[in-house]
């Protein structure tokens, strides 16, 4: 079995952490192979990509069997998250975790690194690294206090708590929260919902909200007309002023 199960269906590509025997633990081989198919959600049939976990859980993060055993050099290991890391920030589409069990330690990260987040009722989320004597990595010191602030970021991170879905959901850290039964269904409507949505125009989103956090507002007026003058060149817009000039709903086609 792989070690990520690749499903595309309705332009929705969905990502599968597969080691459940590990609760989805994220070793070389699965890094590895995650950077292959965030490569291969570029192209333009795959409007919008969802990362969950087999089994009960998303991810219990870095495989601390690996870790032990090999005797890692965390220089080389840590490029492989950095890579994965870019690619979920860079990909100009929508990308939504669907955390299901925990989401502890690089699995959290992975997580905060997507768009959206949606979870099920009984899901949490744990820093984990401090339990291990680590510090936070594959992002997590850059999003997390931009998702909940700093001060919650630093107890998060040195307490390493348990933070429920309902609270992970008070304080900002997750979008939405649904009974467990509901959550492939609810994740996959949403995904649905985003990849026939603008898709030109949600990749220069992200792109506007990763600058908006290191520049000033003069910087980003400027930021947002150089954004606005590519999006306001994509058929898809030029097709929804006419949906709502026509008072019909658009129908996007991501270009
Ligand atoms: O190079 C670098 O920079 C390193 C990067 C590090 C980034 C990180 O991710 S650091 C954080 C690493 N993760 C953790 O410390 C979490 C470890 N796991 C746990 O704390 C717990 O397993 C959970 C809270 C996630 C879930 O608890 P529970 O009670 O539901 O399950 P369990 O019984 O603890 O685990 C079930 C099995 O999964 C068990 O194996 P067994 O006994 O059935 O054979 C357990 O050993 C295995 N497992 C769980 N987490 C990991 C793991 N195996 C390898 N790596 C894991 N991370």
């Amino acid at each position: 079995m792989e070690d990520v199960q690749s499903h595309f269906d309705q332009g929705v590509l969905t990502l599968t952490f597969n080691r459940p025997q590990t609760l989805n633990a994220l070793n070389s081989e699965l890094l590895n192979m995650l950077e292959k198919q965030l490569k291969q959600a570029t192209d333009s049939t795959v409007r919008a990509v969802v990362l969950t976990g087999a089994g009960r859980v998303f991810s219990s993060g870095q495989d601390l069997g690996e870790l032990k055993g090999k005797g890692l050099d965390f220089q080389v290991h840590l490029s492989r998250y950095n890579r994965v890391v870019r690619l979920l920030s860079t990909l100009e589409k929508p990308v939504l975790a669907s955390v299901n069990g925990v989401a502890a330690g690089a699995g959290m990260s992975l997580a905060l690194a997507s768009d959206l987040r949606i979870a099920g009722a009984s899901a949490y989320f744990v820093t984990a690294f401090m339990r291990i004597g680590l510090v936070p990595d594959s992002g997590m010191s850059y999003t997390l206090p931009r998702l909940v602030g700093e001060a919650k970021a630093m107890e998060l991170l040195m307490l390493s708590p348990k933070v429920s879905a309902a609270e992970a959901h008070a304080m900002g850290l997750v979008n939405r929260v649904v009974p467990d039964q509901e959550l492939v269904s609810q994740t996959q409507a949403l995904a649905r919902q985003l990849a026939t949505g603008p898709t030109r125009a949600y990749g220069l989103l992200k792109r506007a909200l990763k600058k908006s956090s290191g520049t000033s507002l003069d910087e980003m007026l400027d930021y947002e007309a150089i954004l606005q003058g590519i999006a306001g060149k994509t058929k898809d817009h030029r097709q929804a002023l006419q949906a709502f000039l026509e008072k019909r709903a658009p129908s996007f086609r991501g270009c």
